[in-house]
């Protein structure tokens, strides 16, 4: 509780009505559920300010101990994303022509995805999610961060979401493995790459696979 090291404030988040509650709820997820992965990417600029809120959004997740173990990088240099580009390319090229099975290559069909990753060089941003599998204290001494995985997946929820509200779209691309990303950002030891996020417009005409989520049922087991 509250002392003198730990001060506590008093917090009186927003309430609703029942009716306001359903139509809020109901609202925000039709919002929610328009959010879609694009692939095909504008070059059109956006501007500093905006992927500077959207990112002080994501770290506004919860995180193990408060310890917000994560860093964003932000990158629009372009012959940095062109680099960044051609790393993950090699990588790629090597998982579709034989690391990923077969089973998995026909589970991306639907999406259309293959070895090529232009997207990193139109997009106007790239966004690195890296997670800190620790820190280090005032003292250079290493200091501990918890349930890592959980806070940046977190954070990187809140991030899409934020995007999304932007009017903006983005891609969780997952190349594999990631560790020459922290190299090419000359990333220090305690971190690892945890997601490599395009964001800008979708270029004009965007198509997306036609896909549905899960209903109530698939995804809800209840405990009456
Ligand atoms: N990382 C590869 C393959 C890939 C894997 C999954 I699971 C996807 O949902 C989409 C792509 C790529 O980015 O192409």
């Amino acid at each position: 509780m509250s002392s003198k090291e730990h001060p506590y404030i008093k917090y009186s988040p927003e309430q609703f009505s029942e009716e306001e509650m359903k139509q809020k709820s109901e609202n925000f997820y039709q919002w929610a559920d328009k959010r879609r992965s694009v692939r095909d990417f504008s070059p059109k600029e956006v501007p500093l300010e905006v992927m500077e809120n959207i990112l002080m959004t994501a770290s506004t997740a919860p995180s193990g101990a408060h310890k917000q173990p994560w860093t964003f990088c932000l990158i629009s240099n372009t012959s940095l994303k062109s680099k960044l580009r051609e790393l993950a390319e090699a990588e790629e090229k090597k998982s579709y022509d034989g690391r990923m099975s077969d089973s998995w290559i026909k589970d991306l069909e639907p999406l259309g995805t293959n070895w090529e990753k232009e997207f990193i060089d139109i997009a106007p941003w790239i966004i690195v999610v890296m997670k800190k599998s620790y820190d280090f204290d005032e003292n250079g001494k290493k200091a501990n961060n918890y349930y890592v995985s959980e806070s940046v997946g977190i954070a990187a929820g809140f991030l899409l979401m934020a995007i999304h509200n932007a009017g903006l779209v983005a891609l969780t691309h997952t190349p594999s493995p990631m560790n020459f990303i922290s190299k090419a950002l000359n990333r220090p030891e305690n971190e690892r790459p945890y997601l490599l996020i395009p964001v800008g417009f979708p270029a004009e005409n965007t198509m997306v696979p036609d896909l549905s989520r899960k209903s109530k049922d698939d995804i809800i087991e209840y405990y009456p």
